[in-house]
């Protein structure tokens, strides 16, 4: 079918709006509450006005949303001509008017939606800037996460993830007039959440800083400038991965060396790796699950070094806590051993000892915060900076993290890692991982080819039977988003599946697209892909591919814990969870 984009003949599908063919061809129309990848377009910014000519009414000109409008045969549409612009100019004034425009000290400083549109229709001396501002109070409460109502602007978006993607609906607008913003269901901070699992999703689409992570990022900095303090950094997985979207790098590209830099350039007096400490996670796991399958432990076993995953199973399936893997998180582990092994072989007072994670998630805040991850009164991870506060960090120093020389870890302590402690950092990577070393435990052999590809790729829900020999076959599965995982969990209550092993991870497309990394602009999961992909060649780059065979991990039973799931072991490394 054929139309006009500004006098330039294009062509659609039936059914396509005049946004999604403008998008599709790369023309700009600017919108603050459209997302297109969820399908949200509820027309309320009315900064995607547009004027269109029918075919059937020549030279009748006629404004439209252009998120709500069908593309029609034969229509002309202009995005930009003095009338489009006077509209837009006129309705982003109106939306400054209750607009806080604190910016400066924004958690969205330089970075921020409103602004790109302030600056796409010209709008200059508003006068009606802030005139009718309703001040809330601003919501801290939460572990990871912040809300401020006088910077919402009602789009929308974050509705929509919480309740399409995770399943949740722990947001809504609430209020009326200059006060309407978005609001927790069911509590007035957002800390009493009955729903919310903290993972952040609605803060990767948020246009504005309404929502977004807290700001930790002083204490860091303390920290490394304390003499009297030691502080060890390890980084997530996807950390590597994700980062460089920060600083206009090309999605997924693999920053890890030039990470190891800027952390050393910081202060930090130790720079490690929390694949480390997922391949201990591994370990510990895979022998609790073949632990589990022998003495008629509770089945299916489910992952969880996923906060988001734990906190939901907590708050909406308490009956299903049992099923939990007791085995703490690779976060948890590294604290753990951090504390422990790390501090007496190095002869450093724990007390004076602070460990820094960096990780693509504002769940692991919360995460860290637990009383059953702390020993003697501290907390085993001392402060979770996620991926935009530790850019926020560098911006702050004048690093650019594109420009930085890449090093190498200083010693291999607690940074030596396996292309299974990588791959943790997308959808099913865990479950790969675990069955790289559970296969080799049964059988005495490897997996095939070492990858085992059912469990990889973006499908919601991914289901294998796996074989282990004369160990019989087990069946697993694998979920992404947390409205996938309660797909997963009424097939299990229901009796339609009897799987084994579960894998979940709260974010779609597991941590690296996690709520603490970088916000893509009017996008959401655009980067998954990309990411997905380097996560998968570093795995296959890294010399060791198996959890049991990373050295580091070997001295560390050798020296210190004995086997897996030794008492010693048991003690610093396993968990418990609370509804
Ligand atoms: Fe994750 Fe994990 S993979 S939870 O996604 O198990 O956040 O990357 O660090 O702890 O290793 C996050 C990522 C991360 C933990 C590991
Ligand atoms: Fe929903 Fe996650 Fe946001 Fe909580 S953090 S409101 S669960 S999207």
């Amino acid at each position: 079918m054929n139309a006009w984009i500004n006098n330039r003949p294009v062509t659609f599908e039936e059914g396509e709006t005049i946004l999604q063919v403008a998008k599709r061809l790369g023309i700009f129309i600017p919108t603050l509450c459209a997302l297109l990848p969820l399908d949200h377009t509820p027309g309320t910014c009315r900064m995607c006005i547009t004027e269109i000519e029918r075919k059937e009414t020549p030279g009748k000109r006629e404004l439209v949303t252009s998120c709500t409008t069908p593309m029609l045969e034969g229509m002309a549409v202009f995005t930009h001509t003095p009338e489009v612009r006077h509209r837009q100019r006129q309705q982003a004034a109106w939306i400054f008017s209750d607009h806080d425009q604190d910016c400066a000290s924004c958690v969205r400083h330089g970075n921020c939606e409103l602004q790109d549109v302030a600056l796409y229709v010209g709008l200059q001396n508003n006068s009606c800037n802030g005139r009718f501002i309703a001040k809330r109070p601003v919501d801290t409460s939460a572990h990871g996460l912040l809300r401020d109502v006088n910077k919402c602007i009602r789009c929308g978006r974050c509705v929509e993830v919480c309740r399409k993607v995770q399943g949740i609906s722990a947001l809504t607008l609430d209020d009326i007039g200059t006060k309407r913003g978005v609001g927790i269901v069911g509590a007035d901070r957002w800390i009493d959440s009955p729903g919310c699992v903290e993972c952040g999703q609605c803060t990767l689409v948020c246009p504005t800083g309404a929502l977004g992570e807290k700001d930790q990022c002083d204490t860091a900095i303390d920290w490394f400038d304390d003499p009297d303090i030691k502080t060890i950094v390890a980084f997530a997985p996807s950390a590597r991965v994700t980062i460089g979207d920060e600083f206009g790098l090309e999605p997924g590209k693999n920053t890890e060396g030039q990470l190891i830099t800027a952390i050393k350039m910081l202060g930090a007096d130790f720079v490690c790796d929390v694949n480390w400490g997922a391949d201990v996670t591994i370990m510990e796991e895979g022998n609790e699950f073949l632990s589990r399958l022998r003495t008629g432990g509770t089945l299916p076993m489910m992952t969880s070094c996923c906060p988001g995953w734990v906190t939901y199973v907590e708050k909406h399936h308490p009956e299903m806590m049992g099923n939990l893997s007791t085995t703490r998180s690779p976060q948890g582990i590294f604290g753990a051993l951090a504390k422990t092994w790390f501090a007496k072989t190095h002869n450093i007072d724990p007390k004076k000892l602070r460990f820094i994670s960096i990780m693509p998630c504002t769940a692991k805040k919360e995460e860290a915060a637990r009383p059953q991850l702390a020993r003697n009164g501290m907390p085993d991870t001392d402060l979770v900076i996620t991926i935009r506060e530790f850019a926020r960090i560098l911006r702050r120093y004048g690093i650019s993290l594109p420009t930085l020389e890449p090093s190498k870890y200083d010693s291999p302590f607690m940074a030596e890692n396996t292309g299974a402690g990588m791959i943790f950092g997308v959808t099913g990577g865990v479950m790969e991982a675990a069955l790289r070393t559970v296969h080799h435990v049964v059988t005495g052999k490897n997996l095939d080819g070492i990858e085992y590809l059912p469990v990889r790729g973006m499908e919601g829900i991914k289901e294998a039977t796996v074989d282990l020999g004369p160990g019989g076959s087990v069946k697993i599965a694998v979920a992404n988003g947390l409205r996938n995982a309660e797909e997963l969990i009424q097939r299990v209550k229901s009796g339609k599946a009897d799987y084994q092993f579960i894998e979940v991870m709260a974010c779609p497309g597991g941590c690296i697209d996690g709520g603490g990394t970088a916000r893509i602009k009017n996008s959401y999961l655009s980067h998954a892909a990309a990411r997905a992909k380097t996560v998968y060649q570093i795995d296959r780059a890294r010399v060791y591919r198996q959890s049991h065979a990373n050295p580091d991990v070997i001295r560390l039973y050798d020296e210190f814990l004995g086997k897996p799931n030794s008492e010693l072991a048991h003690h610093l490394l396993h968990t418990y969870f609370t509804d």
